[in-house]
């Protein structure tokens, strides 16, 4: 017999924090020690496409990452973001007899990414941003990016930043429950649209040590992180917010440099310690600190994630001698990816997730 398969396809940004999120009060829940802020970059250069489909012939619940087949049911990170998602879905369809009862069904998601996966390019942040939605909308739940948030969270937490487009908070919240642990928009892209980013990978390889690993380890044994989320974040977090309002460049590009830095002190603080520099990460620290001081003032910031590759945030009115610097110094530089050697103007992106297709796809 002929079984209908309903499918949904979304996109999903990559955000670049620029205060980071680094360490869990609740590994179970994957609440954080502190809030943090980020940037959503535009989805022409850097995301993750995901389709979600559910039919009767689906025997299991399966994710295919960049090609590769995994059990959802064996992943609680995967599985926890389905079963909340899918226990919303069975409610509306006992309360609407009209609606068809797919969530008896199991779903296959395909999920693709356009950068480098776990290279500290937020690939878990778009990829989970965009698995939430996916399943959200086939279930045509109509919820908030901030209560999709809540779920999205739980399967990686810098997730719950890319619902959103602009410049975006994840407030850490109070409660033992993570409801409040959700993330807010700061400001749209209208807001600020001169802002722009070049990334330039480093390296595309693997990371040596994951972020959730490495978080839990610093947690555990860094004194300096203590000072971190109890004394600095919560201040420097107000201050990011008014820079952000205040578009007030000088303001934000030093609080992300120094936070970038702070962040990876810590991690070198970290028992035994975690480097995600590299020497070429240095040099362009270098670089950007040269660009500012022949500029007399400070016009790019650099920030690193769990990984060597530097994201550089300008305005868009210094844009071609910043890109024209960067050239001229990764030239000379060996072993750089190509994307390093030619970094690009990335736009920030006014919106999170997009629909690119719903409905019953086929029939099987
Ligand atoms: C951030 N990072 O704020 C920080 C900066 C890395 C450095 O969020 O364990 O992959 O899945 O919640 O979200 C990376 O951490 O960690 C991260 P999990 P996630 O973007």
């Amino acid at each position: 017999m002929a079984e209908k398969v309903y499918q949904c396809t979304v996109s999903a940004p990559v955000n670049i924090a620029v205060i980071k999120y680094w360490g869990k009060r609740d590994v179970g829940l994957n609440l954080p020690t502190n809030s943090s802020l980020s940037v959503t970059l535009s989805q022409d250069d850097l995301r993750t496409v995901t389709s979600a489909s559910c039919s009767k012939s689906f025997e299991k619940d399966t994710l295919w990452l960049n090609g590769h087949a995994e059990d959802i049911s064996a992943s609680k990170r995967l599985s926890v973001c389905v079963e909340e998602l899918r226990s919303v879905r069975r409610e509306l369809e006992k309360e609407n007899d009209s609606m068809d009862k797919i969530s008896q069904l199991k779903v296959h998601v395909v999920s693709i990414n356009n950068f480098p996966t776990a290279a500290g390019l937020a690939s878990s942040a778009a990829g989970y941003a965009a698995f939430t939605e996916a399943i959200a909308r086939l279930y045509d739940l109509t919820w908030t990016p901030t209560e999709l948030s809540r779920i999205a969270r739980q399967g990686s937490g810098s997730a719950c930043r890319s619902l959103f487009g602009g410049y975006v908070s994840w407030e850490m919240g109070e409660l033992h429950s993570g409801a409040d642990s959700v993330a807010v928009q700061v400001e749209p892209v209208e807001h600020w649209p001169e802002m722009r980013v070049a990334i330039m990978v480093a390296s595309a390889a693997k990371k040596g040590i994951s972020s959730t690993s490495g978080m839990q380890a610093t947690v555990a044994s860094s004194t300096l992180f203590q000072e971190r989320i109890k004394n600095i974040v919560p201040g420097r977090m107000q201050a990011m917010k008014q820079a952000i309002r205040n578009r007030d460049f000088e303001t934000f590009a030093k609080l992300t440099m120094t936070d970038s830095n702070q962040f990876h002190a810590c991690c070198l603080d970290t028992l035994p310690p975690i480097f995600y520099l590299n020497d070429t990460s240095r040099a362009i620290i270098r670089v950007i600190e040269n660009i500012n001081a022949a500029a007399g003032k400070t016009v790019a910031a650099y920030t690193f994630d769990a990984g060597p590759n530097a994201v550089v945030y300008f305005l868009e009115e210094n844009s071609s001698y910043i890109l024209d610097a960067l050239h001229a110094v990764s030239k000379h530089a060996e072993g750089w990816e190509e994307s390093a050697r030619n970094p690009t103007s990335v736009k920030i992106d006014d919106v999170a997730s997009e629909t690119v297709s719903s409905g019953v796809s086929r029939v099987i």
